[in-house]
């Protein structure tokens, strides 16, 4: 029986950031070389932002999309997929990222909580498709073929984070809670660890440095979440 701190672990529940996918060359929000450098969140990240200014949004969310070509899933992507299919309990894996890297490093669950990169969302008809290339305020939607209706499926400031039922659900249901690369700056995501204590859950945060909620976690693990992944699963997998 896996056990951490000596508690039993049956239901693990992992929240990912920009952190985990930072070695495989995607840029992180808020470190000195983050997207945000470039564009103020409040510029890009919100309806207003779209309403203002469609065209800087579609351009930021296109170059975003065609950069994960250009990049690969690291170990701490393939050590998490290991967890989730080798695990004798149950895992589910939430990211606030939206890139495509856990789905590409071998996971088959991945709740994006902010949205993802290859798809888009038609306001006119409420469907969610896959990217076909660049797309913007003249680009047909595939579904009811009205034009200049889509908008990147990605959660913005201000907009509900996705499948928050059954995220809550699982922390308040969990033995084990991992939050890997993420700053815990954004919520409620950055709350999901205080979920996770109430349900008497043991918490262990894999960061480079210390995090706006790292005080939260009964273990802290510094250091790069290539590495830090790796070993954290292989203790979990060898009990
Ligand atoms: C909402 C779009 C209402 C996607 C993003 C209190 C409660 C609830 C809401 C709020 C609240 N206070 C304020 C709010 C509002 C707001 C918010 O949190 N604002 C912040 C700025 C204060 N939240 C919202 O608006 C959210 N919606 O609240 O709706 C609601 C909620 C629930 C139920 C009902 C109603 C919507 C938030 C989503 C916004 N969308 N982006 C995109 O463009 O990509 S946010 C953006 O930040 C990304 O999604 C990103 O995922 C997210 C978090 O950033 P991180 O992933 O943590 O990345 P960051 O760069 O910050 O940190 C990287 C970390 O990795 C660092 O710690 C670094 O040290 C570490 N690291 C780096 N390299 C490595 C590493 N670690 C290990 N190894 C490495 N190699």
């Amino acid at each position: 029986m896996t056990q951490v701190n000596g508690r039993p672990i049956n239901r693990i529940v992992i929240l990912t950031g920009a952190g985990v996918s930072a070695e495989s060359g995607l840029a992180t929000f808020r470190d000195s070389d983050g997207l945000w450098e470039k564009h103020d969140p409040m510029e890009i990240a919100t309806p207003e932002a779209f309403e203002r200014d469609p065209a800087l949004v579609y351009r930021f969310y296109n170059a975003r999309r065609n950069q994960l070509q250009d990049v690969e899933p690291n170990e701490a992507h393939r050590s998490f997929a290991r967890l989730q299919s080798q695990f004798s309990g149950d895992v589910f894996l939430v990211t606030q990222n939206v890139d495509d890297l856990h789905e590409r490093g071998g996971s088959e669950q991945v709740c994006h909580m902010h949205g993802q990169l290859n798809s888009m969302l038609c306001v006119a008809c409420s469907q969610a498709q896959p990217v076909p290339g660049d797309y913007d305020g003249t680009t047909y939607c595939p579904a009811c073929g009205v034009a200049g209706k889509l908008r990147p499926d990605i959660v913005w400031f201000g907009e509900i984070p996705y499948q928050m039922d059954t995220i809550v659900s699982m922390l308040r249901n969990c033995d084990l809670f991992i939050a890997a690369g993420t700053s815990g700056v954004v919520y409620p995501a950055a709350g999901f660890v205080q979920e996770a204590l109430a349900a008497g859950a043991q918490t262990i945060e894999i960061n480079r440095e210390v995090s706006e909620v790292t005080g939260y976690f009964h273990q802290q693990r510094c250091g790069v979440a290539s590495r830090e992944v790796t070993a954290l699963v292989e203790e979990l997998l060898a009990d």
